[in-house]
């Protein structure tokens, strides 16, 4: 099948702002006394805030601790400290490998989204300068269910009128990959800590990108 989109998740693939949700979670965690790691962090992957905080909640065994208008503070609280290492962030911060594989692809004429669930990547992919080089960005604020659901993949496949099984994937997240093929479409995972599906192509970095090698 011809490739005529690719479609990038953001936290973890276009930049590493995933140390940052990690480290807004350990500062909240800590201060609320629930344990909170590495492990846990990467289910937190591609998964809303709400989501991610019931996930940090059950692995404590608190799910009853906080009401919904508490939960809400508090990540509204997780969402400040994330906010505030992200202001730090400029071009230089696009992982490596990513300007000119967008370079190729452009040139090759194929179209480009984001599919990111996180409520800030507006903000990100404006700081990191990149914004304007995409054709269709999902607004995480219509997707109604995190990865691994396919929504917000086929949101993007429906925005730039691409059929799904035309467009490429790219994820750092196993519930990223996982959305992807049940979207129907290609995946090539970036150091994906796999733990049930793989995806079609798996790289180590995003250094690993190749344009001519990889999309068909
Ligand atoms: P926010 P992605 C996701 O982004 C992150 O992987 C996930 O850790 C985060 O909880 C989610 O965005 C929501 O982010 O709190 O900024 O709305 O990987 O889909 O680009
Ligand atoms: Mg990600």
């Amino acid at each position: 099948m011809k490739t005529k989109a690719i479609i990038f998740d953001l936290d973890g693939v276009l930049t590493d702002s995933a140390k940052y949700h990690y480290l807004a979670w350990k500062t909240l965690s800590e201060e609320l006394g629930l344990t909170f790691n590495k492990e846990i962090n990467e289910r937190l992957k591609g998964v809303s805030r709400m989501d991610s905080f019931q996930i940090i909640l059950e692995v404590n065994h608190a799910e009853d601790r906080f009401s919904v208008q508490e939960k809400e503070k508090l990540i509204e609280k997780k969402n400040r400290i994330y906010v505030d290492y992200i202001k730090t962030m400029t071009p230089d911060d696009i992982l490596p490998g990513i300007l000119p594989f967008i370079g190729h692809a452009k040139k090759a004429g194929l179209k480009l989204a984001v599919a990111s669930v996180s409520k800030n990547a507006g903000a990100l992919l404006s700081a990191l300068g990149i914004a304007d080089q995409f054709d269709y960005i999902a607004d995480a604020a219509k997707i109604k269910k995190s990865k691994p659901d396919p929504e917000i993949f086929l949101d993007c496949a429906q925005g730039l009128r691409v059929e799904p099984e035309n467009c490429v994937g790219i994820e750092d997240a196993q519930a990223g990959i996982e959305a992807i093929k049940a979207a129907g479409m290609q995946a090539i995972g970036i150091h994906v800590t796999i733990t049930s599906q793989e995806p079609d192509i798996h790289l180590q970095s995003t250094e690993e990108l190749d344009f001519e090698q990889m999309i068909r």
